[in-house]
């Protein structure tokens, strides 16, 4: 394979050096930070995050701060999920759209203070979005992004492991809420929150020169814990049914056709962007939506780079967007956002590389 080139626009995270150490053999960019994917074994990182405790390096998911006087009213026009009930320490998913209501975004937006947010977000220009709305309605806002690069603690041992570290008040945080704390002088931000479905935190380093230091601490704390690094994985996320939004999605996707209907609030006032698109939709009904694909066979596949159609009686239906080869299920499995016309249960054909794979469409999560 060739390599990707360095470049100044690619920057490493704070844990880079870390994660270096540690024997990272892949990355992906995202918000144009370097991530890692992999440690060399798959099944080991995997089985840590399922059965022990996984540290991730996602520095990757940068906080966009939109600060002042107009703060709350501008984060709440960027979100379709009513915020007003939100509180100083609470962190809320959100899936942020553009005019149309397509889903742009998905963050996790962290109420830090009454004038002060952090949108937590996934791999796409929210900064760029978030001063151009707040110019064109001339609020009172100052949008930046901090330095500030979180780590993922996932896995059950997980509150074991920060327990030690930060104190057993992290066991009574509730899920997406967050609390500050210091441990060896660096200032960070501890959440009940992380892109796993077996639970664990987040900690939001707030002094990018110290990443090594807290990379350190946490893999020392879980020593007693057989830690190990790992990253957002493919394959828990894929069983776990969580959305990748940029790779689930396309430039046509609305929240309702990925699961996501349910944080979308339709009577938020009129100047929240969408909000008016989203109501058409909901009214009128949308063409697709997500469900699981099962493949025959029990050979693993290979890696998933690009979307796959999904064919019913030699007629496309809609695409396979991702896939992986479950290690629970010991089938490959994927996302398949599909006409609106076919749904659970239904046989399906899946052209990949040239070949025809015989499937079957179900609910998420797969069970
Ligand atoms: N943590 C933080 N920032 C992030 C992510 C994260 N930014 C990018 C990306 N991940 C945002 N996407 C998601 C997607 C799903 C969830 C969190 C962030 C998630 N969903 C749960 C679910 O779908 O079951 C809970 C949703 C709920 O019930 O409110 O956790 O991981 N800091």
């Amino acid at each position: 394979m060739p390599e990707i080139a360095p470049h100044t626009r690619l920057r490493p995270s704070p844990y880079y050096e870390a994660t270096l150490a540690e024997g990272v053999t892949s990355f992906t960019p995202y918000n144009q930070v370097l991530i890692p994917m992999g440690y060399g074994d798959p099944d080991a990182e995997y089985d840590r995050l399922m059965n022990g405790v996984s540290m991730w390096d996602v520095g990757g998911q940068r906080q966009v701060q939109i600060k002042g006087r107009d703060a709350a009213s501008l984060t709440q026009i960027l979100s379709p999920r009513d915020l007003s009930k939100q509180v100083v320490g609470q962190g809320k998913y959100v899936p942020m759209c553009n005019h149309a209501g397509t889903l742009i975004n998905d963050p996790v937006v962290n109420k830090l203070d009454d004038d002060l947010f952090w949108l937590s977000i996934a791999d796409s220009d929210m900064r760029l979005w978030a001063r151009s709305i707040a110019a064109e309605r001339g609020l009172e806002v100052e949008i930046t992004q901090p330095d500030v690069s979180p780590m993922a603690v996932q896995g059950p041992m997980a509150p074991d492991v920060v327990a030690s570290i930060f104190g057993n008040w992290v066991r009574d945080l509730q899920y997406f809420w967050f609390d500050e704390a210091v441990i060896c002088g660096i200032q960070v931000k501890i959440a009940r929150s992380g892109f796993s479905k077996q639970g664990g935190f987040e900690i939001y380093l707030m002094d990018g020169s110290r990443g090594t230091e807290l990379w350190n601490i946490v893999r020392e704390a879980g020593r007693p814990f057989d830690i190990g690094p790992g990253y957002p994985n493919p394959c828990e996320r894929i069983e776990s049914g969580l959305l990748s939004c940029g790779g689930d999605t396309d430039d046509t996707t609305n929240p309702f056709e990925v699961r996501l209907g349910k944080f979308v609030d339709l009577e938020v006032g009129d100047d929240v962007i969408g909000i008016r698109s989203l109501r058409k939709i909901k009214e009128e009904g949308f063409r697709r939506h997500q469900l699981g694909v099962v493949l025959k066979g029990e050979m693993p596949s290979t890696n998933h780079s690009r979307w796959y159609d999904i064919r019913v009686g030699g007629k496309k239906v809609g695409d396979m967007t991702n896939g992986t080869w479950s290690r629970k299920f010991r089938r490959n499995i994927g996302f398949a956002l599909v006409s609106c016309a076919h749904g659970s249960g239904e046989l399906v054909k899946v052209q990949k590389d040239g070949w025809e794979i015989e499937g079957f469409l179900c609910e998420l999560p797969f069970r």
